[in-house]
């Protein structure tokens, strides 16, 4: 048996958190609540579900690209130290991990989520797998805690798959392209999937499928927070919506009250009231373009090597590698003769 090290990242910090991003939330106006309270069990595998919906073409697109590009992407890395960020059920990490485990190079492999039993399926059967991989799961939330992962031996690549950094507003994002860049060294990558922009209508349909699972997916977050916080969400009085934003270029999920009605939270000693027809903002889903997300990746000292489409053009997969040095990213001189 390899080792298998559990890391938890401060494990009571996550309904902490809940607290203060629900009180915050739910005080504020508009409403809104943050996507990542989706994904207890029921919402982890809610998502999985909406993965294999006919309207929902991401996953399929990107597995699509990582089938194509997966021995280019581990000869390109040459890692020995992959760090998957919200890694789910590491179902798009076999194909990595199969490419960079014939490449011959890998030695480690972390995956980090928010939810600890989704990590401990994905542990028992990538373990079995791969039974020379050092697996070292990781429960945690990647905008905070990326500074716990400790640091590699040899090449790390740090991959970010899914789309999930379009839940992200962009000053949200530059902040985690940072922090995973403080994760790397000059040389090691950064593996990013992007949604890209395209026809409205099927971006609202993605979102918003005929069978009614992104519905669900949307009102499991109530659920988490009448579970978690003792609080009385009549779940079935809040109605699914998807709307593009044009300006934005991102998908917005929102739960529209259907009618007056008043919410007591018991934990955070609150009640609040919805006005009929009010909606709350659950998500963001950010779309981007080629030359958008190479600029994103620049400022926070990324060079990108490779950009991959699927046939259709709908995702868009990055490669890049960290240029930069902390020094030169935390704006200190060079000592005389350091190469930039
Ligand atoms: C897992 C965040 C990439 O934004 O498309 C799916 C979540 N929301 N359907 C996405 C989601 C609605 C998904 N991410």
């Amino acid at each position: 048996m390899p080792a298998q090290d559990r890391i938890q990242a401060r494990p009571d910090s996550y309904l902490k958190e809940l607290r203060a991003d629900v009180r915050a939330g739910l005080t504020a106006w508009p409403k809104s609540l943050p996507p990542k309270y989706f994904y207890d069990e029921r919402g982890s595998e809610l998502f999985d579900q909406i993965t294999r919906l006919p309207e929902y073409y991401p996953t399929r697109a990107e597995t699509a690209i990582l089938t194509q590009r997966a021995a280019e992407i581990a000869q390109l890395s040459a890692c020995e130290s992959l760090v998957e960020l919200g890694s789910g059920t590491s179902a798009k990490t076999g194909l990595l991990l199969r490419a960079l485990s014939s490449g011959g190079t890998l030695a480690e492999f972390m995956p980090f989520d928010v939810d600890p039993a989704v990590l401990a399926d994905a542990m028992q059967m990538l373990a079995a797998q791969y039974p020379r991989l050092r697996i070292v799961p990781f429960t945690g939330d990647f905008e905070r805690d990326l500074g716990a992962i400790p640091a590699a031996a040899g090449r790390r690549m740090i991959a970010f798959l899914g789309s999930t950094i379009g839940n992200l507003e962009p000053a949200a994002r530059s902040g985690l392209y940072r922090q995973v860049a403080a994760a790397l060294r000059p040389g090691d990558t950064f593996l990013l999937g992007t949604d890209l922009v395209k026809d409205p209508d099927r971006l609202r349909r993605a979102y918003n499928d005929s069978a009614g699972v992104t519905a669900e997916f949307n009102r499991n977050v109530l659920r988490v927070i009448n579970r978690e916080l003792g609080a009385d969400f009549d779940v079935e009085e809040f109605e699914h919506v998807a709307v593009w934003d044009p300006v934005n270029e991102w998908m917005e999920m929102r739960l529209r009250s259907c009618r007056q009605q008043r919410v007591t939270i018991t934990d955070l000693a609150l009640t609040v009231s919805f006005a009929a027809g009010e909606q709350m903002r659950t998500e963001i889903s950010a779309k981007f373009r080629r030359d958008g997300i190479r600029a994103e990746l620049a400022a926070a000292g990324f060079r990108t090597q490779r950009f991959w489409t699927d046939p259709d053009g709908d995702f868009g997969l990055t490669l890049a590698e960290l240029l930069r040095s902390d020094r030169a990213r935390l704006r200190v001189p060079p000592r005389f003769g350091e190469a930039r």
